[in-house]
């Protein structure tokens, strides 16, 4: 099986989704002007300020019983690869193991110039976090439009989709690509796709099986049908 999950999935734990109308952060702000590596040129402050207001509020949170059902899920099929788009660590701190990770975390600093992970070390005299290695500024370990998806991750979930029997995309809006494209790929590859969201999807009219509520209360009902 492989598992491709979407802001959806912690929508319940208090993470805002993405373009959800109302409560979506794209209904509040511009991607472009906060998720791109042009707008952190620009104004890597104002990037800095958005993303501290998230760091703060994904380490309030805690994983709902939509990342709890997928651990015990986990443990109920032969082989499950957990593929997220999510950068929170929630899926992590409920006990899931070998997630990938397909747009990054949050919670990492890298340098904007080598691309290395960073321990925030210093503090310029502008405020905004440096490299301890070059100087040059740290950003967020996450993948903004534009920017290519982890090699790694981009590799193994992959191969995920391509060799799985099941495919399950959950809370996930599925426009943005390639995390998009992996639904896709594993029903050309033969794989039954099953969605789970509030809402129908992009994704919706190529599904064999969509369950249609939120992932915290249908996840728990999918295992116990799986346990008889
Ligand atoms: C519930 C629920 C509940 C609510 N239970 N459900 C092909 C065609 C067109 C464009 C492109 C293309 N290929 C690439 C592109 C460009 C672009 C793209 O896809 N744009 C489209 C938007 C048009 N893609 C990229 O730029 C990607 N990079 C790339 O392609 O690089 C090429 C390259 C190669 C080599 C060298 C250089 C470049 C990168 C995309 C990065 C996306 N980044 C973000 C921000 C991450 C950092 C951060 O968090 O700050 O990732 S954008 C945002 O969208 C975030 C998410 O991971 C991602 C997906 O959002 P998601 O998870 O689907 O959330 P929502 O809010 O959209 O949906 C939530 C869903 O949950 C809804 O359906 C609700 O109904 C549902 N829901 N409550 C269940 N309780």
């Amino acid at each position: 099986m492989c598992v491709l999950t979407g802001a959806g999935i912690s929508a319940e734990s208090g993470v805002p989704t993405f373009r959800d109308a109302q409560t979506g952060l794209w209904a509040k702000f511009r991607p472009e002007d906060l998720a791109t590596p042009e707008a952190f040129a620009r104004d890597p402050r104002r990037i800095w300020e958005w993303y501290e207001w998230r760091r703060e509020l994904v380490r309030r949170v805690e994983p709902n019983a939509g990342h709890h059902a997928l651990v015990q899920l986990a443990g109920l099929v032969p082989r499950l690869t957990l593929v997220t788009q999510n950068v929170d660590g929630l899926h992590q701190r409920a006990g899931s193991t070998g997630v990938i990770e397909y747009h990054g975390n949050i919670l990492r600093d890298r340098c904007s110039a080598e691309g290395t992970l960073a321990e925030r070390s210093t503090l310029s005299i502008t405020g905004l976090p440096e490299c301890a290695r070059c100087g040059e500024l740290l950003r967020p370990d996450v993948v903004w439009f534009g920017e290519a998806i982890p090699r790694q991750a981009l590799l193994e979930a992959d191969a995920a989709a391509a060799g799985c029997d099941v495919f399950l995309a959950i809370g996930t809006a599925s426009v943005v690509y390639p995390a998009a494209g992996l639904a896709e790929s594993a029903k050309r590859c033969g794989a039954k796709v099953i969605e789970i969201n509030t809402e129908p999807t992009a994704l919706t009219p190529l599904v064999d099986v969509s369950l249609c509520g939120p992932a915290g209360a249908v996840l728990p009902q999918l295992l116990q049908a799986l346990r008889g």
